[in-house]
């Protein structure tokens, strides 16, 4: 029995589920009920068996109130508890093992991507075919000084790890369900592992495509992350060598090559034309 997390009851219907949407939430009681509504009717617009996880990392607030509600409601919501705040990549880890699609698309809960872009992601993953779909996002609104930072740390990990991502820390993602659980594996502990998941599937040789989609404001509740982010920038620098030595030896591998072993392994075909990283 798992330990680490509690879930509300499977849905009963049967039916192979294609797609799996994961949304930690830390205390985002303001956010969740806009999430589902609008996840939903993106489902019902996309005519796929599609779920979507709540994971409540030890919120503060009413937000796991709010989520069992809802899967009380509709039997393609789903939640998980943790007991205790155990971070954004813990809550990914929970909601992808608890997930039951062939792809799961990852999504940040308080509504700065929007649930709209998902179909978006799904078809770029449709047509091209790659390991994994991470969106490129767009600020419609977000201040400018965390908008800096963001380029910065985004350069940073390009020239550590030797990629041309355009959005490396995108947590708006979409993959096939064992591609993210490989991400997600690591050998040190890390605070902020949520900042490589672009370079963690790049060193594994995943393809990566990417797709432009808009970054809105925070619906309610507000970030993690202080307006003066410098401890934050301190021990993610400090971790980002971390990582590059845990994967140094990684480096070596061939992108393409690993890729295509993949895509046979799974009797994918070989797309003509990509978007390559
Ligand atoms: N599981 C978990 N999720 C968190 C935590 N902190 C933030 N989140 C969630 O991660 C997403 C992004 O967090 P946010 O604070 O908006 O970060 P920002 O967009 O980088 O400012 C939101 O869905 C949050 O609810 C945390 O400690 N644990
Ligand atoms: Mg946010």
């Amino acid at each position: 029995m798992n330990t680490r997390y509690t879930t509300t009851p499977a849905p009963r219907h049967g039916k192979p589920i294609t797609l799996s949407v994961v949304a930690p939430c830390f205390n985002e009681e303001g956010n969740v009920n806009a999430l589902v509504d609008r996840t939903l009717s993106v489902f019902d617009e996309m005519g796929t068996v599609a779920e979507i996880i709540l994971v409540d990392d030890g919120s503060a607030d009413s937000t796991w109130g709010c989520i069992t509600k809802r899967a009380e409601q509709d039997e393609r919501v789903r939640g998980v508890k943790h007991g205790e705040n155990s971070g954004i990549e813990a809550a990914w880890k929970s909601g992808v093992e608890t997930s039951e699609g062939h792809l799961v698309c990852l999504i940040d809960a308080d509504l700065q991507n929007r649930p709209e872009d998902i179909p978006l992601l799904y078809k770029t993953y449709v047509r091209e075919v790659p390991d994994m779909v991470q969106a490129v996002r767009h600020p419609t609104g977000s201040p400018k000084r965390r908008h800096v930072f963001s380029r910065g740390l985004n350069l940073l990990l390009n020239t550590a790890f030797g990629m041309k991502l355009r959005d490396n820390k995108s947590g708006f993602i979409l993959a096939r369900r064992d591609v993210l659980s490989n991400i997600l594996r690591h050998h040190y502990t890390y605070r902020y592992y949520q900042s490589f998941i672009g370079v963690a599937a790049g060193v594994r040789g995943y393809l990566i495509a990417e797709a432009d989609t808009a970054f809105e404001s925070r619906g309610a509740g507000k970030s993690f992350l202080p307006r003066f982010p410098i401890m934050v920038s301190a021990r993610i620098a400090w971790e980002l060598a971390k990582y590059r030595y845990e994967t140094w030896s990684w480096s070596s591998r061939g992108a393409t090559g690993r890729s295509e072993a993949l895509r046979q392994s799974v009797g994918l075909p070989t797309p003509t034309q990509g978007d390559a990283t």
